[in-house]
C-alpha cells in the first residue's frame, strides 16, 4: 500500500570505498531509500565537492581524484532523500590506497672512489630510493658490472659492495658505470611497471702495492782520485710496479761509508 505520508527511510550499506587516483566520475556505490512507491530524490547536502549523486538512481560518483598520500583517508557525506518529506543520513566513504607512485632515486647519480684491492664485501655506496606508497621496490644492477666486480648486499639491496678483492688500478678497467634499477609493482591505474634509474660512477684509485727494487742491487765502481766534481760514478736504477703516485718519486743517498786506504 503506497505510503504518502511518511519520510523516506534509508536501507542498504552506509559505508563505501573507492580507490585513490581514480578518474572523476568513478562509481562509488548506490545509496537507496524507500518511501513506499513514491519516487525518491537524492541530493548530497554535505560533501558535494568530493562526490556527486544521481538524483534518481542514488548512484554515487567521485567528483575529484583522491590521493591517499595527500591525506584522503575517509570522507563523510550527508545525503538527503526526499519524497514528500526528507530524511538525511551520513555515509562514510573510505579511500583505498593504491600503488600510484613510482620509486624515486634521490640523488640519482653517485660518484664513488674505491682503492684497488679493497676487501670483498666492502660497502662502496648507499643508494637512497623511496616510494611514496611505502612499498619496497626491487633493486638490481642493470648494466655496467663488468667482470662482476660489484653486487648489491643481500641483506640491504640499497647498498653496493665489492664482490671481489681484485679491483686493479693498473689493469684494463679502472672505472665502472653501473646502471641501477628500482622496479615497482604494477601501477594501480595504468597497470604499467615503473622502473627508476640511478647511475653509479666508480673510479678505482691506486694503492701502494709494490716496493721499489734496485736492479742490480749493488754496483762497484772505481774512480780516479782527482776526478772533477760532478763526474758520474754510478747510475743505479730501481723499478716499482705501481703507478703514480706510488711509483718511484726520488732517489736519495742513504749512507756513505768512507774507507781510507793506502794513506802514507
Ligand atoms: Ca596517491
Ligand atoms: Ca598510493
Ligand atoms: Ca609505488
Ligand atoms: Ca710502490
Amino acid at each position: 500500500m503506497p505510503n504518502t505520508q511518511g519520510a523516506p527511510s534509508f536501507s542498504g550499506a552506509s559505508t563505501f570505498s573507492v580507490s585513490e587516483s581514480r578518474p572523476i566520475g568513478t562509481t562509488v556505490g548506490t545509496i537507496s531509500a524507500v518511501d513506499g512507491t513514491n519516487p525518491i530524490n537524492y541530493t548530497i547536502t554535505i560533501g558535494g565537492t568530493h562526490f556527486t549523486i544521481d538524483s534518481t538512481s542514488g548512484i554515487v560518483y567521485t567528483a575529484r581524484v583522491f590521493d591517499s598520500e595527500n591525506g584522503d583517508i575517509r570522507i563523510n557525506i550527508t545525503v538527503s532523500a526526499t519524497s514528500s518529506e526528507s530524511t538525511d543520513q551520513i555515509f562514510e566513504i573510505n579511500i583505498t590506497p593504491e600503488n600510484d607512485n613510482p620509486p624515486v632515486f634521490n640523488p640519482n647519480v653517485y660518484f664513488v672512489s674505491v682503492v684497488e684491492n679493497t676487501a670483498t664485501s666492502t660497502s662502496i655506496a648507499l643508494l637512497t630510493v623511496t616510494d611514496a606508497d611505502g612499498t619496497t621496490p626491487t633493486i638490481s644492477i642493470f648494466s655496467g658490472n663488468n667482470d662482476n666486480k660489484f653486487e648489491l648486499r643481500a641483506s640491504n639491496t640499497k647498498e653496493i659492495i665489492t664482490q671481489t678483492a681484485d679491483l686493479d688500478y693498473e689493469g684494463t678497467t679502472n672505472s665502472y658505470v653501473l646502471i641501477i634499477h628500482a622496479t615497482d609493482t604494477a601501477q594501480a591505474v595504468t597497470g604499467a611497471i615503473i622502473t627508476a634509474t640511478a647511475t653509479v660512477i666508480i673510479t678505482v684509485e691506486p694503492a701502494n702495492e709494490h716496493t721499489p727494487a734496485f736492479s742490480p742491487t749493488s754496483i762497484t765502481n772505481t774512480i780516479n782520485e782527482n776526478s772533477t766534481i760532478g763526474t758520474m760514478i754510478a747510475n743505479p736504477v730501481a723499478t716499482d710496479e705501481d703507478a703514480s703516485p706510488h711509483d718511484i718519486a726520488k732517489y736519495t743517498i742513504n749512507q756513505v761509508t768512507q774507507n781510507r786506504c793506502c794513506d802514507d
